[in-house]
């Protein structure tokens, strides 16, 4: 992650309407590369691989520790949208790392729930 996607976890906080619901509004211009009734995905602006696409729930999660457990079904669903995307990328052949950001020092920037999907290159381990 860049020094200001980091800095901006820093200072972003969990509340209101984010630029994901503005997306999920179009208000704000994507390009979904997947949709369903529950959630909708689509690249991230500033990819942190050749491939690097977010899947959000149209629901408005802040983030996975605050998803209740009723969000069960909401969850399992967003983990296996993220497997279809990532099938439709090619990027089963090669492999590829799901990512959830969750507060501050998770990295968090943006208050909706997304999962990150990433390949395209082979990824380290530990994560930074
Ligand atoms: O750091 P976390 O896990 O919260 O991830 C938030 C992600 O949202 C980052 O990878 C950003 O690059 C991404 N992001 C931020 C904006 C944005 C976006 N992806 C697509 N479109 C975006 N728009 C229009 N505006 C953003 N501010």
């Amino acid at each position: 992650m860049e020094e200001g996607e980091l800095a901006k976890a820093q200072t972003a906080s969990a509340g209101g309407d984010t630029i994901f619901g503005k997306i999920l509004r179009k208000e704000i211009p994507a390009k979904f590369v997947y949709e369903d009734e529950q959630c909708v995905a689509f690249h991230d602006v500033n990819p942190q691989a050749p491939t690097h696409i977010l899947v959000i729930p149209r629901k408005p999660i802040t983030q996975l520790s605050k998803a209740d457990d009723a969000d069960e079904q909401l969850l399992g669903h967003l983990m296996v949208a993220a497997k279809k995307v990532a099938i439709q990328e090619g990027l089963d052949k090669s492999g590829f790392r799901l990512v959830i950001n969750d507060g501050k020092n998770g990295a968090q920037s943006v208050y909706h729930l997304h999962v990150h999907v990433l390949g395209g290159r082979p990824m380290h381990w530990p994560p930074g």
